[in-house]
């Protein structure tokens, strides 16, 4: 045997410690755009991501909901492929075929404007929606929502105030006051409106038109918005019915997919990715993997991306029932190793996914300076309002449920297969319950809002320049003590034993 004795580690055993913070370097400054697959040195990726959040490929986390609700606000969803190949594809034709529209603030268009501005301005976009906020901003009191995909807007009517429109068009969101812009994406989503949903500041700055620039580009507001985009969704496969799944996905407008696996270190994976490079044009990561000599196998099989870890999930007892498994932390940084020397050698950049662990927000930060382009999350993603599963009152808390991919609940024995007989023969992962938490885009702020400002104390404005510049230290068991409120006592628990 090969002995490896110096432990490995996990997030929870790494600190940052803070470099020289610049005026510039300020949380607005920060920009967290990073690739989701591989590139040539001096080229761009053919897809990024505007944060570094993938959601699990579970059916406790990603379907159709989760995967438009974080693309919306810039991440991905892969799909969870533990369902029959129609379902899958049926939710990621449900992904695709929502539309990212646009907004107009109303210094261009007010409700006093005529719907032959609206029709101009169509003319000019090939886009249908426009929304009149009260202050101007993505961001303020919906006024209304005008389209002229909307039936009851004709040519006829084109001298009348957008005004007109807006209660018949869409009553059931005008007739509510204070609406919020993504509250409205939401209902024009749930009532199938026919119209153009909108997307605010946070989904995807690319598509708010504002004054200026709508005055800078009004030949062709076209540049502004490079054309009527989807949203992005991934989707999990496997190693066994590839040949009908990846088909049938690629046809649905899959923009990535992910072979999901507890192992990918397997001549199974190899054949999966080759497949998909010789049979279709879409991208494809695979995994997941704990060192070197797994992540250059995927890489030379011609994987896009590749994702890191076995064990180390919430609900995963793997380790325990099997004795496979590295610490997290240990495993990023041993790919990521491997991965510097490739691009050094090749000039191919492979972002490298950190899948499972992250318990604290930090815990993100971390993998991302450790080199990890993405994370991957389950547990994180389950607690929302988005995921698909139950919410239930446990005692005084509302949890939401939660299992693993190889739990007896979800049976997903191809996740875990090594060429044996088809079946679960026995589980490595757990059903739970974790605390509701509220929706999604309210946490993912409040994460966002610690990762920016954890790089800027770092000294960094992109996730690349955290990679370069980042210095981490090992911290001891007794400093995690001294990390925490400590040699205090503290209010609450003073109070319950009064
Ligand atoms: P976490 O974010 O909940 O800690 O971990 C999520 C990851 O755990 C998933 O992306 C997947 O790689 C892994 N997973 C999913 N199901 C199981 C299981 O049943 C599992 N063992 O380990």
């Amino acid at each position: 045997a090969t002995y490896y004795l110096e432990p490995s580690r996990t997030f929870s055993e790494f600190l940052l410690i803070p470099n020289l913070t610049t005026k510039e370097c300020t949380p607005a400054n920060v920009r967290l755009k990073t690739p989701l697959v591989k590139y040539k040195q001096g080229e761009a990726p053919a897809i990024s991501l505007n944060i570094p959040f993938s959601s699990a490929v579970m059916q406790a986390v990603s379907d159709d909901g989760m995967a438009i609700a974080l693309a919306r606000c810039g991440g991905i969803s892969f799909i969870f492929g533990s369902q029959s190949v129609a379902d899958q594809a049926a939710m990621v034709r449900k992904v695709k075929g929502y539309k990212a529209g646009f907004v107009v603030s109303r210094s261009n268009l007010t409700p006093e404007h005529t719907l032959a501005d609206v029709l101009a301005l169509k003319e000019q976009t090939g886009h249908a929606t426009v929304a009149v906020t009260e202050d101007g901003t993505a961001k303020g009191k919906l006024l209304g929502i005008v389209t002229s995909r909307d039936y009851r807007i004709s040519r006829d009517s084109q001298d009348k105030p957008i005004r007109d429109f807006m209660t018949p068009f869409a009553s059931l969101i005008y007739g509510q006051s204070g609406i919020t812009l993504s509250e409205a994406n939401d209902l024009i989503w749930e009532h199938k409106l026919n119209c153009l949903p909108i997307v605010d500041e946070r989904q995807c700055l690319d598509y708010l038109v504002f004054r200026k620039d709508y005055d800078a580009h009004k030949e062709n507001p076209l540049e502004l918005l490079d054309a009527n985009k989807s949203y992005i969704v991934g989707a999990g496969i496997n190693t066994k019915d590839y040949k009908e799944r990846v088909p049938a996905l690629v046809a649905a407008g899959v923009d990535a997919l992910v072979i999901d696996s507890s192992d990918g270190y397997s001549e199974w994976q190899r054949e999966t990715v080759q497949y998909v490079k010789e049979n279709f044009d879409v991208k494809i990561g695979a995994g997941n993997v704990v060192d070197r000599e797994g992540f250059l196998y995927l890489v030379e099989s011609g994987a896009d991306f590749v994702k890191v870890g076995i064990g180390g999930g919430s609900i995963c007892i793997t380790r325990e029932q099997k004795g496979i498994g590295r610490g997290q932390a240990s495993a990023v940084m041993e790919v990521v190793e491997a991965r510097d020397q490739y691009f050094k050698e090749t000039g191919i950049y492979v972002p490298i996914c950190s899948d499972g662990g992250i318990v604290h927000d930090y815990h993100i930060t971390l993998a991302l300076a450790m080199g990890a382009d993405f994370v991957m999350m389950g547990r994180y993603f389950a607690r929302f309002d988005e995921s698909p599963t139950r919410k239930l009152r446990v005692g005084n808390n509302f949890v939401k449920e939660f299992w693993g991919e190889g739990s007896n609940r979800a049976r997903n024995w191809q996740r875990y297969d090594t060429g044996g007989k088809s079946g679960l023969l026995f589980e490595e992962g757990v059903d739970s319950y974790v605390p509701y938490a509220g929706t999604l885009q309210e946490n993912l702020d409040k994460t966002i809002g610690k990762i920016k400002s954890t790089m800027c104390n770092c000294g960094a404005t992109s996730i690349e320049e955290l990679q370069r510049v980042a210095r981490i230290t090992l911290v001891s068991a007794t400093s995690l003590v001294e990390g925490g409120a400590h040699d205090v006592i503290l209010k609450e628990s003073s109070l319950s034993e009064e």
